[in-house]
């Protein structure tokens, strides 16, 4: 068994159909001499309780409840922490979605573990062993639904609504023991294909197609959770071809798969990536907001739309979107990324769970009804190509579940299940974890201006890679400042966001430092909080991220890592050191050569 689950029985026999047969076949392998009592209760759903009742351990839950029970009692036992215990837990969420941007030619958009774990030369090839392995991970972390395909479908994945579908639900048997429910992403021109000269979805023809196709998918998968769609976004088909707004569009699928129970989830990454550089007036940010909460209301209550955490694309640091506070009236889901597109391509050491953390303190509890992550998992042996990256996808599972998760518990417990290091080891493993988002942050764009990465592969520095490009990813830095207005008097951007969001950044002066050239165009003059000029901490930043990076390398250096592990921390943790030293005086410079001002401290920038 992989990654955090070795400690657990080998194989799980394939004869096992359901979730409460797996869970009793976890239970009795994991604690053998505890005879269990499971008391399902369909109404509890996910939910479950354990709890001691004349002197036999109970657990009841619904059927996946169950499952969620055993493994919380495994992942505990397993971390040192005692068990079985009295416990009672239900998920935040009632969709806990991994998004797979896996193409049928095998390749995986943005991804950095190798080769897709479903797809080859253009159709299905999946081992079902690794897919009931995969299954008993993301089971294990509560995680409940899987889009396997990207949401950029490229032909032939069309075919999963087509000749795939037997195949498809061969898979979906495979992982429904697991509690999870297969989503396809779905091509929005697709009638096209079939004679219909329009994808429209006001036309009679497209909708009468669509409802003849959902009743074919969901009969050859009755319990498939539903569609995932990238509509108008980055060249994909949508319904502004049509004149028509999200709203019909959406709607148009969700009565479709209603009659089915499905969803349709529909994504918000909508904007002009077609953007001139010279066009002063578009700010990219404000897309998302300007195309969506106009329609708060319009859309269908099986419409879930998914937004990502920030306004840009996952960037190191981003304001949490405003579009996830500004449609009371409408089903949302928030977009995590795991895979490390921006944050170092499973290359650099970047855990993510502080991020979440701090996403969570500033979107009020109720806002989002379910959570989809970007999956960062893949063919590796490993399956996170680096193995360290693993405490993403452990961690998301945690935070899908329960948002209040203590992110140093939930690092912890992944780092202790998944080795057997010495006590202070351990320790040191987790210290590195946790600030390794922080080190990203200090050695790449400074101060929440993003980007400034090289084009397109988005690994490594190039600070006006992406300047005079298409994409709406400017910082404008002259001789004289660097950043973009986005309050009131600039780009107006700010007002989007309710009062007290406002307030907070609205200010250069009392605008939290890890934001402000986000928020506001600067002068390298400009006197921090704490008394540095702008420019020097940008300088300072850059040297103290290099350092830490140094340092992290000959703390993991020391940690005793087993076997195949050891090698492929140390390859990554010497591209890492690379890479923040590329950054850090790539960076320096870009500021130096344009501002003329020296580090006070005189350390090393090539001029
Ligand atoms: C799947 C960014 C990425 C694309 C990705 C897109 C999206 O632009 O670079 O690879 O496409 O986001 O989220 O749809």
């Amino acid at each position: 068994m992989k990654a955090w689950l070795h400690n657990c029985a080998g194989e799980i026999p394939k004869e096992i159909g359901s979730a409460y047969d797996l869970a009793c076949f976890e239970l009795n392998s994991a604690f053998p001499d505890i005879q269990w009592h499971i008391r399902p209760d369909p109404e509890m759903g996910d939910a479950y309780r354990v709890y001691p009742e004349n002197g036999r351990w109970t657990v009841s839950g619904g059927e996946t409840g169950i499952l969620y029970g055993a493994y919380s009692m495994i992942r505990k036992k397993d971390s040192g922490q005692p068990a079985p215990f009295t416990e009672e837990s239900a998920p935040a969420y009632s969709l806990r979605m991994i998004n797979c941007w896996d193409n049928a030619d095998g390749s995986v958009e943005r991804g950095y573990a190798g080769r897709s774990l479903f797809f080859e030369n253009g159709r299905f090839a999946y081992d079902p062993e690794r897919m009931r392995e995969l299954g008993r991970l993301l089971a294990s972390v509560g995680l409940n639904v899987l889009c396997i395909n990207n949401v950029n479908v490229h032909d032939p994945a069309q075919q999963l609504l087509e000749d795939w579908l037997p195949e498809a639900a061969e898979l979906a048997a495979v992982f429904r023991p697991f509690g999870i429910r297969l989503m396809f992403s779905v091509d929005y021109s697709q009638p096209m294909r079939h004679g219909i000269p329009t994808a429209d979805p006001l036309d009679p023809d497209v909708r009468r197609w669509w409802k003849e196709t959902a009743a074919r998918v969901w009969k050859a998968i009755p319990d498939l959770a539903g569609f995932l769609v990238k509509a108008d976004s980055e060249g994909r088909p949508g319904p502004f071809t049509y004149g028509r707004n999200h709203a019909e569009g959406a709607n148009m699928l969700a009565e479709a798969v209603r009659p089915f129970g499905g969803v349709v989830v529909w994504r918000c990454f909508v904007y002009n990536c077609r953007q001139d550089w010279r066009d002063l007036e578009t700010d990219r940010p404000k897309a998302a907001y300007e195309h969506y909460a106009y329609l708060d209301g319009q859309f269908s209550d099986n419409v879930i739309l998914q937004i990502k955490h920030g306004p840009f694309d996952f960037q190191v640091r981003e304001p949490l979107s405003p579009l996830l506070l500004g449609m009371k009236k409408t089903k949302l889901a928030m977009e995590l990324q795991l895979a490390q597109e921006y944050t170092g391509h499973q290359i650099d050491l970047y855990t993510m769970a502080p991020m979440w953390k701090e996403i969570y303190e500033e979107l009020p509890a109720g806002n989002i009804m379910s959570i989809a992550a970007v999956s960062n998992f893949g063919r590796d042996e490993n399956y996170t190509g680096h193995p360290l990256a693993a405490v993403n996808l452990y961690t998301y599972g945690l935070f899908a579940w329960n948002p209040e998760t203590d992110v140093k518990e939930a690092v912890s417990e992944w780092v202790r299940l998944t080795y057997s290091l010495p006590e202070n080891d351990t320790e040191k493993l987790i210290r590195i974890l946790l600030s390794s988002r922080r080190i990203y942050e200090k050695y790449t764009a400074p101060l929440g201006i993003g980007w400034m990465v090289t084009p397109h592969d988005h690994y490594g520095p190039n600070p006006s890679g992406y300047e005079y490009d298409l994409w709406g990813t400017y910082h404008k830095a002259d001789r004289n400042a660097v950043g973009i207005d986005r309050t009131a008097q600039g780009t107006g951007y700010l007002m989007q966001y309710p009062e007290s969001f406002r307030k907070k950044y609205e200010d250069a002066e009392t605008c939290p430092d890890l934001l402000l050239l986000f928020y506001h165009r600067l002068p390298y003059s400009f006197r921090m909080k704490d008394g540095r000029t702008l420019i020097q901490r940008i300088y300072d930043d850059h040297f103290e991220g290099l350092q830490e990076t140094e340092e992290m390398a000959s703390v993991i250096r020391s940690i005793p890592f087993p076997g195949p592990d050891r090698e492929v921390i140390d390859v990554r943790m010497d591209m890492q050191l690379k890479n923040a030293r590329e950054w850090c005086d790539i960076i320096n410079t870009f500021f130096h050569r344009l501002s003329g001002i020296d580090d006070e401290k005189g350390r090393k920038i090539y001029l």
